[in-house]
């Protein structure tokens, strides 16, 4: 079999996607997810001039090899425009491999090892009545885990409030990425957190009983020793997991984060590589790996991140927001039934003209998904629906402090 085209489609239904489509000369197609947040068209660039030509004529059934050649071949190596085109090829690959062998693509990847897999939603408010009234939403839509996010007094606008719009009207934990020309600008204060987020728990675990899996993203916010001391005063609440307490590319933060709290960490949405993680997984620094498959290198780059994670009982946190297409969250599911060491999944759930975009097979019952049965991901693209949605500038905000400093969003 030989790969005769590649295309790669940018669309923007409820946010923009960049998905990379594969032809074989035996009429087979993949899909891949290249979708890099604020920075979308830098990957469909990096795909279309510089990796597309190198695929032409190739052998789609030798996924490492061509793994190898992307990320060897360039010299210049990671990155995250870098890693979200290579996972989208190698996404791609598996698809057209897994159709090929008739299968649905966890069978290739060793079969289930479990029924269904369990996952978070992401509930909010800007006060605890609506923080309530949004974890029983969840509740009622069937999760049994929870993302709590809570608006801080004294501070405008926060990461992951639903009901606080972003500067385009739209509810803000729908979608973070606001469709504007420029970044909005928000504020931040660490210190009012700090004091305000462990009453939040304490007032949900009151609420809500102690049986209720919760998590929390610090989204890199914190300095080491005030993520230590949030860890600590979060104990009594039994997180499932604090997510991003400190900004991720300094692995060694997390030791003194470590050594403060028990409360188990998860870190990893923005790194690309296994590379990101060698301290941390070594050191046994986190209990959970929160790459999304789409960012760092594929299936095949991330079956080996986890691989090496479970060596020492760290378990998947797979990164699963809007902004990963649902091609990259079949690509996490299917992963996620076949590894041993799952932890969780992120589901935060697409809007219905992405939906419309990308016919979907994977289920969500009773708080637990599936990738189903049908060969290769299961999702297929609607170009034609796609073609009505082009492309449109969106951005991640980003932070001020009160004295003007540019601070981690
Ligand atoms: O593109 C950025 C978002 O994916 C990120 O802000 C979402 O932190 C996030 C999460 O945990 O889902
Ligand atoms: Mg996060």
């Amino acid at each position: 079999m030989k790969i005769i085209a590649a295309d790669v489609i940018v669309s923007s239904p409820d946010r923009n996607f960049v998905t990379l489509k594969i032809t074989t000369d035996e009429g087979l197609t993949g899909l891949g997810d290249g979708t890099l947040n604020g920075r979308e068209l830098s990957v469909a660039s990096y795909l279309a001039d510089h990796v597309v030509p190198l695929l032409i004529g190739r052998d789609p059934h030798r996924i490492e090899d061509t793994w190898q050649f992307l990320y060897r071949s360039a010299y210049w190596r990671r990155g995250p425009v870098t890693m979200a085109a290579i996972a989208a090829v190698d996404v791609a690959l598996w698809d057209i491999k897994a159709k090929a062998a008739g299968m649905p693509l966890y069978q290739l990847l060793g079969g289930a090892s479990r029924t269904g897999i369990m996952a978070y939603g992401h509930a909010s408010g800007r006060d605890l009545p609506e923080l309530f009234d949004s974890i029983r939403r969840h509740l009622d839509l069937g999760y049994r885990s929870i993302r709590v996010q809570t608006s801080v007094p004294g501070i405008n606008a926060v990461y992951g409030v639903a009901a606080q719009p972003g500067v385009d009207g739209k509810r803000y934990d729908y979608e973070p990425a606001q469709r504007t020309p420029l970044p909005a600008e928000e504020d931040w204060d660490s210190r009012a957190y700090l004091r305000h987020l462990p009453e939040v728990f304490e007032a949900v675990r009151n609420e809500f009983g102690p049986e209720l899996p919760l998590l929390h993203d610090g989204h890199h916010r914190m300095t080491p020793i005030q993520a230590a001391r949030l860890g600590k005063a979060l104990e009594p609440y039994d997180l499932f997991w604090l997510e991003d307490c400190t900004p991720a590319e300094n692995q060694e933060a997390l030791r003194l984060v470590r050594q403060h709290t028990t409360t188990p960490l998860a870190i990893g949405e923005v790194f690309n590589t296994v590379w990101d993680y060698q301290t941390l997984i070594r050191e046994q620094l986190i209990d959970y790996v929160r790459s999304a498959v789409t960012h760092t290198g594929g299936i095949t780059a991330m079956r080996k991140l986890l691989d090496f994670a479970a060596q020492y009982q760290i378990k998947s946190g797979i990164h699963g927001p809007t902004d990963i297409s649902p091609v990259g969250m079949a690509a996490a599911l299917h992963l996620d039934l076949a590894i041993h060491n799952f932890g969780i999944q992120e589901y935060m759930q697409h809007g219905a003209l992405t939906n419309e975009v990308f016919r979907q097979s994977f289920t969500f019952t009773d708080g637990y998904l599936h990738p189903g049965e049908q060969p290769g991901l299961g999702v297929e693209l609607d170009e034609q629906v796609a073609a009505r949605f082009p492309y449109v500038p969106a951005y991640l905000p980003f932070n001020r402090l009160k004295d003007g400093t540019v601070h981690d969003w």
